[in-house]
């Protein structure tokens, strides 16, 4: 576990000790079902995954029907079906979930299949396995029962041959305002499920694995003290592991807005080049209290506890 003094701040650090602006990550209904995800589209998993929360279903099903949402969603070009290809002309997908019981299951560079969170949701409760890659996942997928399909529609082929007359491999920030999906959750027994899953950064390197399907890096939840996911720049996330960061910041006392925060801090002081990239992270306690922080301007969450379904603005780093 990390010491207080070696990140600087005592156990009973809250939002407004920390200096952060309020309307973003106050207390909702503590025990009560309550789902929020990256993004825009948030709004639609989050409809789906209260679906199963509002029957009292657990929260490991909420958001892996939550994030199937964007997967399908063919207009959607960064998850799923639709998304953006690799460099090369392939759609490979990085998913991974985690249970309330630390169970924990993940897929990475698997190309063909819609749903990869559900591959990986398999590879945790079928396997003995946390990962599975490539053409292993792929054979894992196919033979439990998922269907191959095409992925890459004719408005990514179209979007990655434009690419190719330049071939500027530049991340983009905030890309189209909608990016990554990362899905925590709350079910009316208390207890906390997440999923992220993702087809990476456009025209990444063919291989090139993210933040997406690692555990602790891109998604951790502790049923014990919380959850944390991440959005943005894969590497960033991975080189500080930053999920694991936030859940071991909250289990010290820290709001989960301020733990975003200091996870985002990381970044900002050990990477000289963060002005170029953006990474979120989105946070909620076991009291259902959330929160979030990026370095840039722009990324958004969506919240659903029953009363309603909203966009939220996160905190930022810079402030021009
Ligand atoms: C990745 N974090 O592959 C993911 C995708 C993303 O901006 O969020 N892209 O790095």
């Amino acid at each position: 576990m990390l010491g207080a003094a070696a990140i600087g701040v005592g156990p009973a650090v809250n939002s407004s000790l920390a200096g952060i602006s309020p309307g973003n990550g106050s207390a909702v209904n503590p025990n009560k079902p309550i789902v929020i995800s990256t993004w825009n589209f948030g709004i639609a998993a989050n409809e789906a995954a209260w679906k199963v929360l509002s029957r009292k279903g657990r929260a490991l099903d909420a958001v892996e029907q939550g994030v199937h949402v964007p997967e399908a969603d063919a207009s959607n070009n960064s998850v799923g079906l639709g998304g953006y290809p690799d460099r090369d002309g392939h759609v490979t997908l990085d998913s991974c979930i985690m249970d309330e019981k630390g169970n924990c299951g993940s897929v990475a560079f698997l190309e063909h299949i819609v749903h990869p969170v559900s591959v990986a949701r398999k590879v945790m409760e079928e396997t003995p396995h946390v990962m599975l890659v490539g053409e292993g996942a792929l054979q894992f997928a196919l033979a439990q029962g998922f269907e191959k399909t095409n992925l890459l529609t004719p408005e990514a082929e179209k979007a990655w041959k434009n690419w190719l007359k330049e071939k500027k491999y530049e991340p983009v920030i905030n890309i189209e305002n909608h990016d990554t999906i990362s899905m925590l959750a709350i079910d009316a027994a208390g207890d906390m499920s997440g999923a992220c899953t993702t087809s990476g950064l456009a025209f990444k390197m063919h291989g090139r694995v993210g933040d997406s399907p690692i555990i602790g890096a891109a998604l951790f939840v502790d049923n014990e003290v919380g959850g944390a996911c991440a959005t943005g720049h894969g590497e960033f996330v991975m080189k500080t592991l930053g999920s694991f960061l936030v859940v071991e910041l909250m289990r010290q006392g820290l709001s989960p807005e301020a733990a975003c925060k200091t996870a985002v801090e990381r970044i900002v002081k050990k990477y000289p080049n963060y002005r170029e990239i953006q990474v979120g992270y989105l946070a909620m306690n076991k009291k259902g209290e959330y929160g979030s922080y990026s370095i840039h301007k722009g990324f958004s969450y969506a919240v659903h506890d029953g009363s309603g379904n909203r966009l939220i603005s996160s905190g930022h780093h810079i402030q021009e």
